[in-house]
């Protein structure tokens, strides 16, 4: 047999592996650097975060290496509070040439490439977006749309029964009735209205307040071809699923379609446990009617397309407002509905002991779209006090966006107030950006080891959400700029490296708590889908790398405390990319 070293083919393969080891050993990819692992605007501030006490310069340079193009200077160490890990910043903003590059560090190696252009984020407002498909209930995924994900139709949803909880007198426990359609919740194949609501809020407002540029984003579903934005195409297939959760003779709601108890890792369509709808209370009633509201505006664009929509939706939302009044105060108390009734319901509660806010966000989306001021009240009374970033238990932000965009539209009642609101939004923001600029990551999120809660991304998304309508009401560009701040550090600017979408950038989560990634033996995990993000509470007992708050973040498939994905987290997502894409467009 001939020795391989004598062939000169051989050889010369050995001498060129020689020469690259040694390029790659001098200076590697270091995980130290911390940025955008998309891109920047050619005009927009471009920031990198490195773990490093050393002074040092930095250069800009081309994908081979061969070219320096920019150089400049660390900022000042800041230690991170939260970690003690000493931060210095590369501020590269002044650096416009559009195209791919790295930046490096010599001392400590090369960033992960990043592109430079206009519409940098585009793809990920696309793939955002998209990912609602992949969590559609009652419909198979057919290769056309969904590629290498495609998948058989899960959960007709056609034989749902009446849980003894939301038995009434014409629908005794055991009736059935169909409640087709949805998406799943998150990791699970459940359908619940209150994480619906803030979803659908969300993800209505986005189109309320950019709804040209929206109309351009294209996400490859089976209405792509109709007349119908896909981003109101996708709302729609929750919408019509929302709508049957309603209880046709009273108005009240059903808390949520669910099992009894969650499936095990399988693909959807082997999930096959009877599921059931689950009592009527204030606060899904009051969700679904702020929601329909909402979507009565939105669809009443579309009367040829969907013919009698915009009626249907205000009437559902008129009725659900009714039983709310009627019954103001029935909470979902999980524990106690399993200790009066069969089977036990285990999934997700999503219990909120507080419905004041979801009045204010019901009343105010049928006064916006009725003009009745007989809603206002509602609204009027909690006007005094301070605003929070909206969670799936606490919306009342949401009303305020709504309040504030159709300020020039609303009835001398509320025109008053405008300013009064306007304020509110405001200074929700300029909380946001006090102390900002000694922050280690320069990033808005993560000032406080509080902001680490359990869905950490979604906060980040929801804070740049609430700076963007600062931006809108003053058009003050300091709000735009730390906007963007978030994006770049859910995108890779933060305490774990992790560019957190799936799909996106060079380091991003392979092993969400997802079902369908998990069971459909497909190594890539479906795109699109923003992970938790850090968390301390580790309520999984899954194995972490550290406790600490900003980096107690973990890739695998058991972490539903940092790595599930769920709708209410991608929908602020999905609409600060988008509003950041449509502003550095001008385009609303
Ligand atoms: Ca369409
Ligand atoms: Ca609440």
């Amino acid at each position: 047999m001939k020795n391989w070293f004598t062939c000169p083919l051989f050889f010369l393969l050995f001498i060129f592996t020689i020469c690259f080891s040694h390029s790659a050993l001098s200076q590697t990819t270091s995980d130290k650097i911390r940025l955008n692992q998309i891109g920047f605007y050619p005009n927009g501030p471009k920031t990198a975060a490195i773990i490093t006490a050393e002074e040092s310069s930095f250069y800009i340079l081309n994908t081979t290496h061969t070219d320096t193009l920019f150089s400049g200077k660390l900022q000042k160490p800041v230690t991170n509070a939260i970690s003690g890990k000493i931060v210095r910043l590369a501020d590269f903003s002044s650096f416009h040439k559009q195209g791919t590059f790295i930046l490096s560090i010599p001392a400590v190696g090369y960033s992960y490439p990043f592109t430079i252009k206009n519409n940098v984020h585009h793809l990920l407002a696309v793939s955002t977006l998209k990912s609602y498909y992949y969590q559609r209930a009652s419909i198979p995924l057919i290769s056309k749309f969904a590629g290498q994900w495609a998948r058989a139709e899960g959960h007709p949803d056609t034989q749902i029964l009446i849980h003894p909880s939301a038995a009434s007198a014409n629908h005794p426990a055991g009736t059935i009735i169909s409640s087709s359609r949805g998406w799943y919740d998150a990791g699970d194949y459940n359908k619940y209205i209150v994480n619906s609501g803030i979803t659908m809020g969300t993800l209505l407002s986005l189109y309320e307040d950019f709804p040209k540029y929206t109309e351009t984003i294209h996400t490859n579903i089976p209405e792509s071809q109709n007349a119908i934005p896909d981003l109101l195409d996708e709302i729609l297939w929750n919408l019509r699923w929302m709508l049957t959760m309603q209880d046709a003779e009273d108005g009240g709601v059903y808390h949520k379609l669910t099992n009894a108890s969650f499936d095990g890792m399988i693909m959807p369509d082997r999930a096959i446990k009877p599921r059931y709808v689950v009592k009527k209370n204030t606060i899904a009633t009051l969700d679904f009617a702020a929601v329909m509201a909402q979507a009565s505006r939105v669809f009443r664009k579309y009367p040829k397309q969907l013919p009698g929509l915009a009626d249907s939706c205000l009437q559902s939302a008129q009725k659900a407002w009714i039983w709310a009044q009627n019954n103001p105060e029935v909470l979902y108390q999980q524990n106690l509905i399993n200790q009066q009734n069969d089977p036990d319901i285990t999934t997700g509660s999503y219990e909120d002991k507080s419905n004041k806010d979801e009045w204010v966000w019901a009343a105010t989306e049928l006064y916006v779209t009725t003009k009745d001021n007989k809603y206002y009240p509602y609204i009027k009374q909690d006007l005094d006090n301070a605003l929070s970033i909206p969670s799936w238990n606490q919306v009342r932000t949401l009303a305020y966006y709504t309040l504030s965009r159709y300020g020039s539209t609303l009835t001398q009642t509320g025109k008053k107030d405008l300013p009064s609101i306007q304020k509110h939004i405001t200074s929700l923001a300029d909380n946001l950006l006090k102390d900002v600029e000694m922050q280690p990551y320069g990033t808005v999120m993560g000032k406080t080891a509080k902001d680490y809660i359990w869905g950490s991304n979604s906060l980040a998304a929801n804070q740049g959400i609430a700076l963007v309508y600062a931006y809108q009401i003053t058009h003050n560009s300091r709000y735009l700029h730390y906007a963007l701040s978030n994006l770049d550090f859910i995108l890779g600017r933060n305490g774990t490296g992790y560019c957190y979408v799936t799909g996106s950038g060079s380091k991003s989560p392979h092993h969400p708590h997802h079902r369908p990634s998990i069971a459909d033996g497909i190594d890539a995990p479906i795109p699109g889908l923003l992970a938790g993000g850090a968390n301390p509470g580790q309520q999984d007992k899954c194995e972490y790398p550290t406790t600490i708050a900003d980096e107690c973040y973990a890739d695998i498939d058991c972490s539903y405390a940092t790595n599930e994905i769920a709708i209410n987290w991608n929908a602020p997502m999905v609409y600060l990319v988008t509003a950041l894409e449509a502003l550095q467009r001008s385009i609303k």
